[in-house]
């Protein structure tokens, strides 16, 4: 009989078994040997049938299926109890605590607001129907706090003690079982093992409550009305961050990379980070205005960089990130720096460095950004070893409840997803909160996990303090304005304890207060600082030697196809590869893939690492790269030929990651990587360049703007697909425009070249120079493969990236016509240019468009007096380089320039093959007959 048939047959009892079977599922040990060995039979038997996969049968989902719906459980149980063992009952009643106990737990400090929940029966207790006889009697406890059994009565007490106190755990979503069973033990066990802090440290964490506090108000006070972010409501981080961090450093951490939004960010920068009062007031002062570099940011989304000392000696640097106003963004780039870290210290250790992420409730569930994140903790390229998210959720998004911004029950279920942990826990329970964080970085260094921590509090002011929150939420600001402060209550409980007297915490007190008086003091009786400090100043390349000996070129092409023997890639491919060797080798023309592969080889020989990542990179999307083979015998196997350079005298290595389909994430990722390792070549390439808006918010508030903002620098290489091919509005174009709108004091780099070669020189350019900035390459698809674009051998050797290449197609070297153009389209017109006999024209191609190569442009131009001048370009008017360059041009040749390209458009290309056909015929014809 299938289980499920028997569920079918099941009658009243249905639910019952369900819901052991359920328990079954999640350990067997949790139910009683004669129903697991039932349970076992009938798995057995449905192997045997082969319809354990099938038919699902045994799956969960399906049992819900015959599960009884919420209302109806109620109307099965009362029969099941008649006649089903008190044993079961408790089994079911242990399962529904480390289930859904959560959902009682006391973790909400405030009475007006509500945790969307649903109703849940089975943690009540009087849904099991136990009479004062069982209620004595002792029972089995599916290992409950480590025992085997217990009285009934006191059984359910520890119950609500270890499930509904005021933190509220999930766990049992986790499917590793050893991760799940840890938690659970250590949670369960937490009372015996070490929950309470010492006196020392309640102390501790007071003083730091009280350091929180007395910052904030000293900042009320003093800059009425500014925007600060307050913390208060939510004191209880300081101490809890102070705490993971002495954990951290009893498990090995070095480093700790901090990323978090505005929320109490000013408070975490002097109280945590350790930035200095003077500094922080400096910025309230608004006296930055003559010392910063670049265009600066405002002060609460500066980053800073410390040095932290456990109480044990053990020194941990701390990086808290700068990060724009666009919430979450900061996540990936967070991750990124962490793991370009962990690479640091070698292969696999990612135990010396821990991401630590603060969020806002409503952020954390709103930003797609942030699911982003999260989905990276296990994949390869992109693992941190487990991330320690904490949420100050205070309960409100700027002015909305949580029931306009979610329509899940807690902020945090969509981490349930990657199995982490969720501790729920009230931020007016300090303890709870410092035990819940410690329990956390015990988790994350063991199991490689995120763990999240879902900090439930309050926000005393407005979303800002200039606003008034009572227009909004006028019943929830009532209370808060009668609460007491975090401080206050945790003065009480200590000084209940007899650890402290109310006197002591005055002078303590006071004694903070002058400490943030003197800073003032201090920063008053400064001069103001002179000199306006420059701006970052125009990018002016010093090119490097980017040239590569032919011997070197021939080794690297050797590596092309040098895999171990009993690896065995898909024969096609072996010969593909084989080709592009032997065309190094013969002095043949090098196609786009093989200047790639030369310009990571020969990298790697200069001692630069490269990592690149993005969507099916490994293969390429137009399958151009194959830069990491698959064996065709198992798939599981990867080989990157390329590291075979090291047995040639290579120093550097390369990593090359399939990323998630994800643009943002994943580009943040890489910028964070990039901004860390100035050492390696990091390149992210988009699948087309169409996708990279995808990630929008990183390009415009990280890539092209960190360095002015924040001094952060980065040298990225975004490699972008471009060009007009007749595939749609969505395989287009990788909006150069943006890009180039963007652009100023030499914050990055836009280039568009046309040939192999001019794309090898460019990359080894990028990494071989010593100021970091990013790179951003319009990058082909027809030309991968093409001979146009493909180049001699001798130009890898001898050549360089010319930033402006140019051609004079006169007879007498007097053009009439000055072409201007950059990119693909100049594949298109070129050769029927040349090809006619009648045309007097100088073609220059900008190979870089931005910073704009003035010098190189005058050079090519000089003493040229032609009759007209034009500027060729497929993408339609309002797009592509046109708005950027045309005024450039004028003031360069004192004259107008003519438009030749598509009309302004609201969609970037046409979706009709045959209608892009013509309109690209149509743009060369009419160059043709202009300069005819
Ligand atoms: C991506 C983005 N959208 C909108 C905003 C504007 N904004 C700033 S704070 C805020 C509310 C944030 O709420 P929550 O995440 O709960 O953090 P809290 O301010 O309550 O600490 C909003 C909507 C923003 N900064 N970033």
């Amino acid at each position: 009989m299938k289980i499920s048939k028997l569920f079918n047959e099941g009658g009243q009892n249905l639910g019952y078994i369900a819901e052991l079977y359920k328990l079954y599922l999640t350990d067997p040990e949790l139910v009683e040997p004669r129903w697991r060995e039932f349970f076992q039979t009938f798995e057995k038997e449905e192997e045997k049938n082969g319809t354990v996969n099938g038919s699902s049968s045994l799956q969960i989902s399906n049992l819900e299926a015959f599960y009884p719906r919420e209302d109806k459980r109620s109307e099965v149980f009362p029969a099941i109890s008649e006649v089903s063992a008190l044993q079961e009952r408790v089994y079911r009643m242990i399962s529904a605590f480390r289930n859904r106990g959560h959902l009682k737990a006391n973790i909400n400090p405030l009475a007006t607001t509500e945790i969307p929940k649903a109703n849940i029966k089975d943690i009540d207790i009087s849904f099991y129907n136990f009479s004062e006889e069982e209620l004595k009697q002792e029972v089995r406890c599916a290992n409950f706090q480590n025992k085997k059994t217990f009285i009934l009565n006191q059984l359910i007490d520890e119950l609500h003690k270890v499930y509904c106190s005021t933190i509220g755990l999930e766990f049992t979503h986790i499917l590793e079982e050893e991760a799940r069973l840890w938690i659970q033990q250590a949670f369960e066990c937490r009372f015996e093992n070490g929950y309470r802090l010492d006196s020392t440290w309640r102390l501790r964490c007071l003083q730091k409550i009280l350091d929180a506090e007395v910052f904030e108000n000293m900042l009320h006070t003093k800059y009425i009305g500014h925007k600060r972010f307050s913390l208060e409501g939510a004191e209880t981080v300081i101490p809890m961050l102070d705490v993971m961090l002495q954990e951290a450093g009893k498990k090995d951490v070095e480093k700790v990379v901090l990323g978090m939004a505005h929320r109490g960010r000013l408070n975490i920068l002097a109280n945590t980070v350790g930035k200095p009062l003077e500094e922080i007031f400096t910025e309230f002062e608004d006296q930055g205005e003559q010392t910063v570099l670049g265009s600066g940011d405002v002060k609460y989304h500066l980053g800073f960089r410390s040095k932290y000392i456990t109480q044990s000696g053990k020194l941990i640097e701390l990086l808290l990130a700068p990060n724009p106003s666009h919430l979450e963004a900061i996540n990936p780039v967070v991750e990124g720096m962490a793991r370009a870290i962990q690479d640091s210290y070698g292969e696999g250790d990612k135990k010396k460095a821990m991401p630590v992420l603060i969020h806002g409730d409503a952020a954390f569930v709103g930003q797609g950004i942030v699911y982003e994140t999260l989905n990276f903790y296990k994949l390869p390229g992109y693992t941190t070893g487990g991330t320690i998210h904490i949420i100050i959720n205070n309960q409100i998004g700027f002015t909305t409840n949580p029931s306009e911004g979610r329509s899940t029950s807690y902020c945090t279920d969509m981490a349930k997803g990657i199995e982490a942990p969720v501790y729920h826990v009230n931020g007016e329970d300090v303890e709870a909160a410092c035990w819940a964080v410690k329990n956390a970085v015990e988790f994350r260094n063991r199991f490689n996990r995120d763990v999240i921590i879902d900090l439930y509090c309050y926000r005393k002011y407005g979303h800002n303090e200039g606003d008034d929150p009572s227009f909004t939420q006028p019943a929830i600001y009532r209370e808060i304005a009668d609460k007491e402060s975090i401080g206050t209550i945790f003065t009480k409980q200590l000084v209940s304890e007899g650890l402290i007297t109310e006197e002591e915490v005055e002078e303590y007190k006071s004694s903070y207060k002058e400490k943030v008086e003197n800073a003032f003091i201090e920063l008053n009786s400064k001069p103001l600082p002179g000199e306006a400090c420059p701006i970052i100043g125009k990018l002016r390349v010093y090119p490097p030697k980017t040239g590569v000996e032919k011997d070197q070129l021939k080794k690297i092409a050797n590596a092309i196809t040098n895999f171990p023997e009993n690896f065995k890639p898909h024969t096609k491919l072996v010969k593909i590869l084989e080709k592009r060797k032997e065309a190094i080798l013969k002095g043949d023309l090098i196609e786009w893939g093989a200047a790639e592969a030369l310009a990571f080889g020969s990298l790697l020989f200069d001692g630069v690492n490269i990592r690149l990542s993005g969507e099916d990179v490994a293969r390429g999307t137009f399958s151009h790269r194959h830069i990491q083979l698959v064996s065709n015998e198992d798939e599981r196997q990867r080989f990157i030929p390329l590291n075979t350079l090291l047995k040639e005298g290579a120093t550097g290595h390369i990593e090359v990651y399939n990323s998630p389909l994800s643009e943002a994430g994943v580009m943040g990722f890489e910028f964070g990587y990039s901004a860390i390792d100035h050492n390696s070549l990091v390149i992210w390439e988009a699948q087309f360049g169409d996708f990279a808006n995808g990630a929008q918010v990183i390009i415009d508030q990280f890539v092209s703007s960190s360095e002015a903002k924040w001094q952060l620098r980065s040298g990225l290489v975004l490699l972008l697909p471009h060009g007009y091919e007749g595939q749609g509005p969505e395989h287009s174009s990788a909006r150069l425009e943006r890009y180039l709108q963007l652009c100023a004091d030499g914050n990055m780099c836009v280039c568009y070249p046309t040939t192999s070669a001019q794309y090898f020189h460019l990359l080894r350019r990028q990494a071989l120079q010593k100021v970091k900035r990013p790179l951003v390459v319009m990058t082909p698809k027809s030309h991968l493969r093409t001979k146009a674009a493909s180049s001699s051998i001798l130009e890898l050797e001898k050549g360089k990236f010319s930033t402006v290449l140019e051609e004079d197609l006169s007879p007498d070297g007097k053009p009439k016509y000055l072409v201007c153009t950059t990119g693909k389209i100049y594949h298109d017109f070129a050769p029927l240019l040349k090809e006619s006999k009648s045309t007097s024209v100088k073609i220059v191609r900008f190979e870089q468009l931005y910073p704009f190569p003035d010098s190189e442009f005058r050079e090519v131009v000089r003493e040229l007096m032609p009759r007209n001048i034009f500027w060729v370009q497929e993408e339609p008017q309002n797009m592509g380089a046109w708005h950027y360059i045309e005024p450039l041009l004028r003031k360069e040749l004192g004259r107008e320039v003519a438009y030749i390209g598509r009309p302004a458009s609201a969609s970037t290309a046409t979706g009709s093959l045959k209608r892009h056909l013509k309109e690209q015929k149509e743009i060369v014809e009419t160059l043709i007959s202009a300069v005819s």
